[in-house]
C-alpha cells in the first residue's frame, strides 16, 4: 500500500505513536509518506530513511492574522495523494486533520481513515468551539479508531459520533525495550526501591503528586529513588517542589534522554499519577521493560494495569496510595518479580508491533 500519514510532528504521544506506525509499515514493505509541517521528533537517525517527507507550507502575510493551516495541510494532502498515487491517508488526531482530509478527498476520492488520541476527545468534550465541524470530518472518515475502549466511548459520548469505532491499542517496540539483565536485577535486590517516570511533564501528568508520595516513601525507606524523565511546562515547578520538600538527593530530573530503555533497567517500577489518559506509550514501555506499574485508575489506564497483575491501580490525587504501593512491591521481592513477568507477558499478549500492526493493515484494507 501506498499510505500518507499526518500527526503532531512534535513532542507527544499521538505525534509519537503516528511516527513509531509508520516507520513499521515502511519496514513492513508499505510506502510511507509523512504530510507534516515539521520532521516528526520521533523521526531520527536511519528511520527517516525509510518513509517519504512532504512539508506543509502556510503562508505568511501581513493579512493574516491566522494563518490558514487547515487550507495549507489540505492542499499539500490532495498534492501528494495525485503525485505519489496514495492509496489512503492516515490522520492521527482529528482537529484539523480529519477536516484536511475530508477536503482533499473532495478532490481525489481517496479514502482517510481517523485516529483518536487523547485531547482529541478530552479537550474537545469540555470546549465545543470546533465540534460541529470536527464531528462532521470524524464521522465522514471512511474508518475511524481509536487508542483505546475509554477513547471510542468518550468520543460517543463527548463528541457525538455515530460511526463505527475500531479500538486498536497501541504498541512498543519489546526487542528494544527489555527486561533488565539477570545481573543488574540481583544487584538491586535488597536495596532501596527506585521509581521511574517519564512524560511531557504536562500539568495533566501530575508529577507532584508522585513528588510527594516519595514523602512517604523515604519515611520508611530514605535511600528510595525517583527518576524523573522528560520535560515541559511543569519542570520547574517540579524542580521547586523538590527542593521544598528536601528531597533533592532522592528525586532525579533528568530531562529528555535517548537512553529510555537503560533507564528503565535502572528502575523497579513505573509510576504515572495522571488525571487522564487514552493509552500511555510509556506505560507500555515500562511494561515491556519488565516494569510493575503504579498508576492512577483513569482512563485508557484500566485496558493496560491490571490490579494486582502486572501492577497496581490507585485513585487519582492519593500521593499515599502510590507510596502505599511502592513500598508494598519493596517489601515483597516475590511479589515485584511475579508483577515483573507479568508485565512482559501483557506487552507480548496484546502490545507487539506484529499484532497492532495488523490491526491496523485490516482497516486500511477495508476502505481501500
Ligand atoms: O499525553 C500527552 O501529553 C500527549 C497526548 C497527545 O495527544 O499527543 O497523548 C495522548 O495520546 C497518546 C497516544 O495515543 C496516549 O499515549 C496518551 O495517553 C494521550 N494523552 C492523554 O490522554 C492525556
Amino acid at each position: 500500500m501506498n499510505i500518507g500519514v499526518t500527526c503532531y510532528p512534535t513532542v507527544g504521544g499521538s505525534g509519537i505513536l503516528a511516527t513509531r506506525l509508520g516507520i513499521e509499515l515502511a519496514k513492513a514493505g508499505h510506502r510511507t509518506h509523512f504530510i507534516t509541517y515539521e520532521r516528526p521528533f520521533a523521526l531520527q537517525g536511519a528511520q527517516s530513511d525509510l518513509v517519504t517527507m512532504h512539508q506543509v507550507h502556510v503562508t505568511e502575510y501581513p493579512l493574516f492574522k491566522y494563518p490558514p493551516y487547515t487550507v495549507a495541510l489540505a492542499t499539500e494532502m490532495a498534492e501528494v495523494t495525485q503525485k505519489e498515487n496514495l492509496d489512503l491517508l492516515h490522520v492521527h488526531y482529528s482537529l484539523p486533520h480529519a477536516t484536511a482530509a475530508q477536503l482533499a478527498r473532495n478532490i481525489t476520492g481517496t479514502p482517510y481513515v481517523t485516529t483518536l488520541h487523547g485531547s482529541d476527545v478530552t479537550i474537545l468534550g469540555e470546549d465545543p468551539s470546533y465540534e460541529l465541524i470536527n464531528t462532521m470530518s470524524v464521522e465522514a472518515s471512511d474508518a475511524v479508531t481509536a487508542v483505546s475502549q475509554f477513547m471510542a466511548d468518550t468520543a460517543k459520548k463527548n463528541l457525538g459520533i455515530n460511526k463505527e469505532i475500531h479500538v486498536i491499542p497501541n504498541f512498543v517496540d519489546h526487542n528494544k525495550y527489555l527486561p533488565a539483565p539477570c545481573e543488574l536485577i540481583r544487584a538491586r535486590e535488597g536495596k532501596a526501591i527506585t521509581l521511574i517516570h517519564v512524560s511531557n511533564f504536562r500539568a495533566v501528568k501530575r508529577i507532584e503528586d508522585i513528588v510527594y508520595s516519595m514523602c512517604v516513601i523515604t519515611k520508611e525507606e530514605p535511600k528510595a529513588q525517583l527518576i524523573l524523565v522528560g520535560d515541559g511546562p511543569e519542570r520547574h515547578r517540579v524542580e521547586r517542589l523538590v527542593k521544598k520538600l528536601e528531597l533533592t538527593d532522592n528525586v532525579l530530573i533528568v530531562g529528555y534522554r535517548n537512553d529510555i530503555p537503560g533507564l528503565m533497567n535502572c528502575a523497579d517500577a513505573l509510576v504515572m499519577a495522571s488525571e487522564t489518559e487514552s493509552a500511555p506509550l510509556t506505560i507500555l514501555e515500562g511494561m515491556s521493560s519488565g516494569l510493575p506499574i503504579i498508576a492512577t485508575s483513569v482512563g485508557g489506564i484500566p485496558e493496560q494495569v491490571q490490579d494486582g497483575h502486572n501492577g497496581f491501580l490507585v485513585p487519582f490525587a492519593h500521593p499515599e496510595e502510590i507510596a502505599k504501593a511502592a513500598l508494598r512491591l519493596n517489601s515483597d521481592p516475590e511479589l515485584q518479580s511475579r508483577m515483573c513477568l507479568n508485565a512482559r507477558a501483557t506487552v507480548l499478549e496484546k502490545y507487539t508491533v506484529e499484532k497492532v500492526l495488523s490491526q491496523y493493515i485490516k482497516v486500511y484494507e477495508s476502505v481501500i
